[in-house]
């Protein structure tokens, strides 16, 4: 079923790190568009089926961030 999810990464702070993030959370299975909000640190994530907290978590400390909620 399609999901948005949205999570809160903290230590983004340029386009690079917004690319990074947008990277790697796009390489998880179904993941259809990422959306990401930098001065608020807010990531929308909309995928074919819904993603584990443990995915999300490995992408992003994968791309070096934190989240924080
Ligand atoms: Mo955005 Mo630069 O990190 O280290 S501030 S890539």
């Amino acid at each position: 079923m399609a999901t948005s999810t949205t999570i809160t990464v903290s230590g983004m702070t340029c386009g690079h790190c917004v690319s990074s993030v947008k990277e790697e959370i796009g390489g998880l299975p179904g993941v259809t568009a990422v959306d990401v909000d930098l001065e608020s640190g807010r990531v929308t994530v909309d995928s074919e089926a819904p993603l584990t907290g443990e995915q999300l978590k490995d992408a992003v400390d994968e791309a070096g961030y934190e989240i924080v909620a």
